[in-house]
């Protein structure tokens, strides 16, 4: 009779003991898990910092024509290429225009003379069909619909968003975004023979 009691105290202890140790088991694996978490959120903060840092960088530039009406509005995105330009705007001549980066943030009316020339912090000439060019601030042509209307995508690779860089469209001053009254021809000095200075608008 005794010696089953001893059995079974020693059987319950065993029993109690392997619970135990099984639970120490579920708490590291617990553990384990929570850091697991941890790094997932982390992980998903960080990401969400990112997403932020990205969305930060999206710029907005309105132009304004020669009497300060909106006519346009321009998205900057800096992606792998350079400086994405998302242009929309009515309300402009049709045709062919010459769309430049000039090198002060200024646009005051009506000839927005204020915004210098063209950005061109390598000191390049004018037009991506001559050597040694082209500017940073060079663009390509845009083409306005008969209605006045125009929406098109520009990428200038020569540029960045990010201050501090040499060729910063936020240098001090900061820089602006030009449309001329006729096409760049891409080869005369010292902006293509495009014309008046039609809208204006400020990157700063
Ligand atoms: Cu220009």
């Amino acid at each position: 009779m005794r010696l089953k009691q001893v059995r079974l105290f020693l059987a319950v202890t065993f029993l109690v003991l392997l619970s135990l140790a099984a639970c120490n088991v579920d708490n590291d694996e617990q553990h384990r898990d929570d850091g697991h978490k941890k790094n997932e959120e982390t992980r998903k903060a960080e990401e969400t910092t990112a997403t932020i840092d990205e969305a930060a960088k999206e710029v907005f530039v309105s132009l304004k024509n020669q009497s300060q009406q909106i006519v346009a509005t321009a998205t900057l995105t800096e992606n792998n290429d350079g400086v994405q330009i998302k242009l929309k705007g009515e309300k402009l001549p049709p045709g062919k225009h010459g769309f430049h980066i000039h090198e002060t943030g200024s646009c005051e009316a009506p000839d927005f003379s204020s915004a210098g020339g063209h950005y061109n912090p390598n000191h390049a000439k004018h037009g991506k069909k001559i050597s040694g060019g082209p500017h940073a601030g060079d663009l390509p042509n845009i083409e306005v619909n008969q209605d006045g209307t125009v929406q098109t995508e520009v990428i200038a690779n020569l540029v960045t968003l990010e201050q501090g860089e040499s060729h910063s469209l936020f240098k001090k001053g900061g820089t602006a975004l030009v449309i001329h009254a006729k096409e760049d021809d891409y080869k005369s000095q010292p902006a293509g023979n495009a014309g008046e200075r039609i809208a204006c608008g400020e990157i700063e």
